[in-house]
């Protein structure tokens, strides 16, 4: 039997086999998406699944330091905690932080949860860092948010592929299958301020100063529309809005975005050339264009340019997002954040309100209303939140601004942590839960196409861990509300999930277990048990109020700090290949820990000239809100105004500590991606 990656979206199927001293991981050739390949980190997966520092035992903290203590225990004054502090405090003083690693079955269990149980306003997760800016663009323009919306293996098919801020050769490297036959067959373009691997295979690699992506698109859509390149039929039939559009790009002449960007005037001209040339062409948007203070408006600015060409809705074209988390997209479809309800309802509106609550058997009142969500919500901790719960996170890692968010959790009244690992967060913990891990429970993640897929139990569970659904289902149980319990088993839990979401825009009422073990590949919408699902959407209308797509006149402007000369460097930050998120699981695995052990800061030969650092040598780097210390790595595929460091150490190493918490107010999106620091020489120890 075949299972899934307990890692990123792409959600590779795998063989997981009993060796002598463990588990090790074979890929299933059988699946299309990846053909048998593994990246390294699904390669050496099992390693975290017999580990020595596998937490075991729940843990609690007593005179300061976690002990061993029983489940009863541990339940007990986890769920104490929490009916204590709402005694005193009210309802709204406990919240909840989910994750987008979690199934949908727990997704949709914490979510009813956090309303039925806590009766909070205040829950969110930990997918306002990765993909909400594209959700919250691709919402308010197409009238839905699939990350893909059509099947993944367009990606290998069309003729032109732009990717903005993605570098899939190390976020999803079994993607190169597709990306190496795009290329063969037609043009490329990188938007990227680094020239990744990915970027300098391209046709074209444009290298924006961090945060600039708005402008840069904007103007491409201005040569789009001076050279009469643009779809004129498909907009007047497929769209609005476009009058106000074009004004604003009417002003953004290559010469001007150049000297706003960075980009080479003549780059922008033959980059829109080439989009516009394509008999088939797809735009993608990745972290690096969404996980900014404006990053709503910068991803509408590329699907502008998508909508001008005409491209939503054409065969083997379209606009999407590259969905980060192993079920990124179910975790932003099944109301673990408080302004959504299952089935990507919104929680604003009474008729989604009245069917969720008839599943429940609650009236609507009992849904409550939205409240804080990211950064705001993790920095009140301390204040007007005194006791939280988290799963499946790691945000003392992974936030902005980490040490404002140290400061707020070390004022903690009650947290408490699900985890099968102790982390950088648990450090702050009263209590906590150990879980199980992917092999070891069945659950469906869906992917970054919105295929459904059933991640199977593969392996025995260990003594000790028991599922994150029965551990929600005992807490419920132990705050006395009954209305909020669900099933254990997760079957049971996606029957429910299925009538939730029957109607909604992600409509799982036709999936079932039973189609996914006997090889259904569903992509939602799957409205009935007979219906075949939807491989693409758009082809004839969007599901806006009038069924057109909306060109959204977005400010062609940084919402970024601007480097000065206190602080005269654009700081960015992201990923290597070898190590996922926070860090929690692949630091422990030997083979990766061994590859990379510790964060480093790529700049350029000219800045660090200018800074007289030489390769190896260690920097201190400076932003407004912190220092850190890490060793350069000079190269000259960044641009000479920019460093970037990868995000996946704790402690000292915590590159957060740097990075601007400013968000973006649709999306709540911090500025992971953008902000100004300065750097010294240290010297050698
Ligand atoms: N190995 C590995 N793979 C992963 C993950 C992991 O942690 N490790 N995480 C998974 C998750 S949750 C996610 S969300 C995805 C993320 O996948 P990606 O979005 O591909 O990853 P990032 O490295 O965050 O950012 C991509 C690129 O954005 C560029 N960039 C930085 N600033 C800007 C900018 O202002 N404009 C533009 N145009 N580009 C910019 C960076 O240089 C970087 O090369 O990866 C998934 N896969
Ligand atoms: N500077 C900077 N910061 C970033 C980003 C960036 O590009 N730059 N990217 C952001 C992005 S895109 C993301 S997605 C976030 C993610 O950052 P986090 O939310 O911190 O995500 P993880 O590191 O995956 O944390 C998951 C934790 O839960 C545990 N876990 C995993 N699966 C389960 C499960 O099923 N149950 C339970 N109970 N525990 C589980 C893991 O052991 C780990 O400790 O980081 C964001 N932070
Ligand atoms: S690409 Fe993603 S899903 Fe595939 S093996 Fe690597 S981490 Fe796992
Ligand atoms: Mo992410």
């Amino acid at each position: 039997m075949r299972t899934h990656c307990p890692y990123c979206a792409l959600q590779c199927a795998m063989h997981v086999i009993a060796v002598d001293d463990g588990y090790r991981v074979t890929g299933d050739p059988t699946f299309d998406i990846n053909a048998g390949d593994l990246c390294v980190k699904g390669f050496t997966a099992a390693a975290t699944l017999r580990h020595p520092e596998r937490l075991t035992t729940p843990m609690v903290r007593d005179g300061g330091i976690l002990r061993a203590a029983s489940w009863d225990e541990a339940l007990d004054r986890a769920a104490g905690g929490f009916r204590a502090i709402a005694d005193r405090h009210g309802d709204d003083a406990n919240a909840v932080f989910g994750s987008g690693a979690l199934t949908n079955e727990k997704t949709y269990a914490l979510g009813k949860f956090a309303r039925l149980a806590l009766r909070t306003s205040r829950f969110d997760y930990n997918g306002r860092f990765c993909m909400s800016s594209a959700a919250a663009a691709v919402n308010r323009s197409l009238g839905i948010d699939r990350g893909l919306p059509f099947p993944l293996a367009w990606l290998g098919e069309t003729s032109c592929l732009l990717i903005a801020g993605g570098n899939p050769l190390a976020t999803m490297p079994p993607l190169a299958r597709y990306l190496d036959a795009q290329r063969a067959r037609g043009t490329s373009i990188v938007i990227d301020p680094r020239r990744t691997e990915f970027a300098a295979g391209a046709s074209l690699h444009l290298q924006p100063a961090p945060g600039t992506d708005a402008i840069l698109a904007v103007g491409l859509l201005h040569v789009l529309i001076a050279e009469r390149l643009v779809d004129a039929d498909y907009i007047a039939d497929r769209t609005s809005g476009f009058d106000a559009v074009r004004r604003i790009a009417e002003r953004e002449e290559p010469a001007r975005v150049e000297r706003r960007t960075g980009v080479e005037a003549e780059a922008i001209l033959a980059a829109a050339r080439l989009l516009a040339a394509a008999p088939a062409a797809i735009v993608l948007t990745a972290r690096g264009v969404e996980q900014h203070a404006n990053g709503t408006d910068t991803v509408n600015a590329y699907l502008n340019l998508a909508l001008a060409l005409g491209l939503p809705g054409r065969a083997h074209s379209g606009f999407g997002t590259l969905t980060g988390q192993g079920n990124g997209q179910g975790g932003r479809e099944h109301g673990q954040k408080s302004d959504q309800l299952p089935g990507y309802r919104r929680a604003d509106d009474p008729l989604a309100r009245a069917h969720v609550a008839g599943v429940w058997g609650v009236g609507p009142e009992a849904l409550g209303h939205a409240g804080e969500r990211g950064f705001e919500l993790l920095s009140a901790v301390g204040s007007a939140v005194r006791g939280m719960l988290i799963v499946a996170s790691n945000p003392v890692v992974s936030a902005p601004n980490a040490g404002a968010v140290r400061a707020a959790f070390a004022k903690a009244e009650h947290l408490v942590v699900c985890d099968f690992f102790l982390s950088e967060t648990t450090e702050y913990a009263h209590v906590v839960l150990p879980a199980l891990q992917w092999a070891e429970e069945s659950g469906t993640m869906t992917n970054l196409e919105g295929r459904v897929l059933l991640r199977e139990r593969v392996v025995a569970a260990p003594a000790g861990p028991r599922s994150d659904l029965a551990i929600l289902r005992a807490l419920a149980l132990r705050l006395d509300r009954p209305e909020a319990v669900c099933h254990e088993e997760p079957e049971a839990v996606f029957e429910e999930l299925r009538r939730a979401t029957a109607g909604g825009p992600a409509d799982y009422a036709g999936v079932t277990y039973a189609r996914l073990r006997g090889g259904a590949q569903l992509q939602w919408p799957v409205p009935a048990v007979d219906h075949p699902g939807t491989p693409a959407l758009f082809a004839t209308n969007f599901p806006t109020d009038d069924g057109r797509a909306r060109f959204v006149a977005v400010e062609p402007v940084t919402a970024a700090e601007v480097p000065d000369a206190e602080y005269p460097w654009y700081f960015t930050t992201g990923r290597v290949r070898e190590h996922y998120l926070s860090g929690t699981q692949t630091r422990r695995v030997e083979a990766l820990a061994r590859a990379v052990p510790s964060p480093y800061v790529e700049m350029h030969p000219r800045l660090a000239a200018v800074v007289g650092v030489g390769d190896g040598e260690r920097v201190k780097i400076c932003s407004r809100r912190g220092t850190i210390a890490l060793q350069a790595r000079i190269t000259t595929a960044i641009r000479s105004d920019t460093l970037f460091a990868p995000f996946h150490w704790g402690g000292a190493l915590t590159v957060n500590d740097l990075v601007d918490a400013r968000s973006d107010r649709f999306s709540a999106m911090p500025a992971f991606k953008a902000c100004a620091v300065r750097v010294e020489r240290l010297p050698n120890e």
